[in-house]
């Protein structure tokens, strides 16, 4: 006999569409029971790179990650995969988007735009085909009532800027990331309820420009490229926020920015402590700080490193979210490095990592597939959230990416696969870490698991799976493509462990813990 929890996604599938936006709003959005304010975010991620493929179809020109992965001396991949087919979601997005909205319940769909394929020179003209496709992915998620998150930037800069001038190295890309901006904003401004400005500068100036680069555009650098490449982009994010609000659009901006929680390896040595301080100043400050103050933290300042910001450049950039993301996945121990010089790996932050306690060897958390995510929400989701809240005021903080890979998920039985218990484990801990979030009155606004959907994990190509569905893909990108919900996305929280006939759209994990039941979950839909 089915229960009512196994019947009601389907009668409000077919009721669902009859609806008005407001009658759906009244219907409540819980955490483990809790009740969430009504216009929480709940969504799930995807980035362009990552699942659209048709890398050169319909006008689009390359980015730095097509040329970076089409170059077989730089293409340091997993079976030399690249992000040509990917998911192809860029023909199959009719049939995904009512997927992520059935099957994981999310009210928003957070996704990335593809600079160059609705601005192929990098400036000038739209390409009205690329347009149309960003134009359509909108448009079917808010017919199945999901909300938009929409990012300008996800690490895929125009080749040709690359080529031009080196990309985010000269200060020239500030200007032209504005009239990107600004040209995305006039088609698509109103239609999002969320923009984001960039993804990650931290990641895309550290992996694109270390001493050897397995990011795009694979530049060697040293700390000197980096923090200009990162001066460069905070500049670019002020431009950005800056077009926004000049255009009035009615929308909230902000920026999701990366970086874990550094704890001193020795929690009773000032010296360790002083180093976490540090730790966090130069990996989480180097960007947040110049968003709430104005300019970068003093630790940072008094390195002599950065770059100046002008007067006019720190009133801009000052206030310049209006939410911030978080895409927190791990947590680090830190001591302050002996001898640190210029030449030194971790200068001018000065401390030194480790996930393994040196002397104990304990793990900071569960490892997982990626060698650098280790699973400890409590210091990384709890721990960031409020070192948010008390270092820079932040208000409005979301939880914009978190989540697991397994390594070789695609090699296992499909039921296996599809039984995913420890990426079970990884969001419980996850929402434990919320609820305390929020309980202690923190300003969490919102949740988005990484990802929506398994898809071209970087440089582990498609052997390291992130998503809440499968695709029926091999370690190459090779095979049917087909989609199937893993439980994680879809096992009911009712139950004290995970069924295997309680997949898919007959029942509900994330969607069920953050919805109490509520099949669609209701809140944040903006009608257009
Ligand atoms: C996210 O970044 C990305 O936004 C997303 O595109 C990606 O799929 C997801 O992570 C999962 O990887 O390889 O040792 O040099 C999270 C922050 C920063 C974590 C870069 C991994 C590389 C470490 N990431 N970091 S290493």
């Amino acid at each position: 006999m089915p229960t009512i929890s196994i019947l009601s996604p389907l009668i409000l599938l077919v009721v669902a569409p009859l609806l008005h936006p407001g009658a759906m709003a009244s219907q409540q959005l819980y955490l483990d029971g809790e009740t969430l304010p009504p216009d929480f975010v709940y969504g799930c991620a995807t980035s362009a790179y990552q699942i659209e493929g048709a890398w050169n179809v319909d006008g689009k020109s390359p980015s730095i990650w097509d040329h970076f992965l089409h170059n077989k001396t730089t293409n340091d991949v997993t079976y030399g995969a690249t992000g040509d087919v990917a998911n192809d979601f860029y023909h199959k997005y009719p049939e995904d988007l009512p997927l992520f909205r059935n099957a994981l319940g999310v009210g928003t769909y957070d996704f990335t735009i593809s600079w160059t394929r609705i601005m192929p020179a990098g400036r000038g003209p739209l390409n009205d085909k690329g347009l149309q496709f960003y134009k359509n992915v909108i448009d079917t998620s808010n017919k199945l009532r999901m909300s938009n998150i929409c990012t300008l930037y996800h690490w895929d800069l125009p080749q040709s800027l690359q080529d031009e001038y080196g990309g985010w190295l000269d200060r020239k890309i500030v200007d032209d990331f504005r009239g990107y901006a600004r040209a995305v904003f006039k088609a698509l401004g109103n239609k999002c309820s969320h923009w984001v400005t960039m993804n990650e500068p931290r990641t895309f100036c550290t992996e694109g420009f270390s001493s050897e680069p397995d990011f795009a555009p694979g530049v060697i650098g040293t700390y000197k490229e980096r923090f200009t490449c990162m001066h460069h982009a905070l500049l670019a994010h002020a431009a950005a926020v800056d077009e926004f609000r000049l255009g009035g659009y009615k929308g909230k901006i902000g920026i999701k920015v990366d970086g874990g929680v550094s704890l001193p390896l020795n929690p009773a040595s000032a010296a360790d402590q002083a180093a976490a301080a540090r730790a966090m100043d130069f990996e989480v400050g180097w960007d947040v700080a110049p968003l709430y103050t104005g300019d970068y933290p003093p630790s940072l300042i008094a390195s002599g490193v950065p770059m100046k910001f002008t007067a006019a450049e720190k009133q801009l950039l000052k206030g310049s979210v209006d939410f911030i993301g978080l895409d927190f996945y791990t947590s680090q121990w830190v001591t302050a490095s002996k001898h640190c010089k210029p030449s030194s790996g971790s200068y001018p932050e000065c401390t030194e990592t480790y996930q393994q306690n040196p002397s104990t060897l304990i793990d900071i958390g569960r490892p997982t597939a990626s060698d650098w995510n280790f699973d400890a929400p409590h210091s990384t989701i709890y721990g960031g959230i409020k070192y948010l809240a008390e270092h820079y005021n932040a208000t409005n903080i979301m939880i914009s990416e978190t989540g697991m890979g397994v390594l070789n998920e695609t090699n296992f039985p499909l039921e296996q696969i599809l039984e995913d218990v420890d990426r079970i484990a990884w969001y419980r801990g996850v929402l434990t870490a919320m609820k305390q979030a929020l309980a202690d009155q923190l300003p969490l606004v919102g949740f988005i698991p990484w990802s929506c959907i398994d898809n071209f994990e970087w440089t582990d190509g498609y052997n390291v799976r992130f998503g809440l569905i499968n695709v029926e893909y091999d370690g190459a990108g090779k095979g049917s493509q087909k989609r199937n919900p893993k439980l994680s996305g879809a096992f009911s929280a009712f139950l004290p462990f995970p069924r295997l006939d309680q997949r898919g759209v007959s029942g509900a994990y994330l969607r069920g813990v953050l919805t109490h039941g509520n099949p669609i979950n209701p809140y944040n839909f903006e009608s257009s």
